[in-house]
């Protein structure tokens, strides 16, 4: 098979998690560009609206669904919904995530358990749900979204790091438990992205400086730039499609170097 065929992704169904904005929906834009058939979910039925309608301005005719990604049996809904509206999922991108930046011993438990819950949980119980069409069709690809928190702490994001580095295991055991059935399951690991997420560390100063936290990531990474969600595209497409299919288990940092550089020196 030569490569242009490699990366495509046509006749492919590609379900991506929280994707009406932000990274998700820049990897849906990707995807779509690969030629798969997009399908999407949010919380809330005017985001779904919202994303469909953005979607249909870059000229994709998306799929969207209104599901928790957290609560099994809508999610188990959701997938039989798909299944039947639009096809077996042949792609699957976890994608939702929330974080909360709350020193740990400021943290309520409950605050700890809503972040696991959406980004650990949920990736668990959306990859459990797709799994078994997968196997019947003798082929798919799990993509989770893991974070420099799934090597890395930092202050104020405990829970968040302890999410994505279950996840980045999550990812290894799903790679290990259903590789035989010609699936693969890996991760993408974006730097510091500018999505609403990490909007809080980019806002101006009151003194119109740039934020403290803003100049840190700046100054760490050898880009010298923050990243764009578009930067995610390609590598979601490669590891979307038959150009991974030896690829299996791993995470792919899309950093701009940020973990292989000690940070500028002080002029
Ligand atoms: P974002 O702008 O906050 O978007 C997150 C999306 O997930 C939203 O559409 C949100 O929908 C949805 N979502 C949250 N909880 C959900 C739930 N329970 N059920 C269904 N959808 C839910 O975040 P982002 O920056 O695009 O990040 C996307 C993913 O990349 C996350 O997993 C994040 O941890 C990861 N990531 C981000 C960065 C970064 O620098 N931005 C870096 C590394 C990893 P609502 O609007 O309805 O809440
Ligand atoms: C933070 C940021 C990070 C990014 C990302 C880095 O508060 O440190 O939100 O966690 O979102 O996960 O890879």
């Amino acid at each position: 098979m030569d490569n242009k065929t490699n990366f495509s992704l046509e006749s492919k169904v590609a379900l991506v998690t929280g994707a009406s904005y932000g990274i998700g929906f820049a990897i849906a834009k990707a995807l779509a560009g690969a030629g798969a058939t997009i399908v999407f979910n949010d919380i809330k039925q005017e985001l779904v609206d919202k994303g469909i309608a953005a979607y249909k301005e870059e000229g994709i005719t998306a799929y969207g669904y209104v599901c928790d990604v957290t609560d099994e049996d809508a999610v188990n809904a959701m997938i039989a919904k798909i299944e039947e509206e639009v096809g077996v999922v042949d792609v699957l991108v976890n994608n939702a995530g929330i974080i909360k930046r709350i020193p740990m011993i400021e943290m309520s438990a409950k605050d700890f358990r809503q972040v696991i819950d959406v980004d650990l949980n949920a990736p668990f119980i959306v990859s459990k749900a797709v799994i078994p069409s997968m196997i019947k069709k003798g082929h798919g690809k799990i993509i989770n979204i893991c974070s420099m928190m799934s090597e890395f702490g930092r202050e104020t994001v405990s829970a968040y790091a302890a999410a994505k580095g279950g996840l980045k295991m999550l990812t290894r055991n799903i790679a290990s438990e259903y590789g035989e059935h010609n699936i693969q399951c890996n991760g993408i690991g974006p730097g510091y992205i500018a999505t609403p997420q990490t909007a809080p560390l980019r806002e101006v100063q009151p003194d119109g400086s740039r934020h403290p936290f803003d100049q840190f990531i700046i100054s760490k990474t050898p880009a010298g730039r923050w990243g764009e969600a578009s930067d995610l595209g390609g590598p979601a497409v490669f590891l979307a499609s038959d150009a991974s299919d030896f690829v299996n288990g791993q995470i792919l940092y899309v950093d701009g170097g940020i973990q292989a550089y000690i940070g500028k020196q002080p002029s």
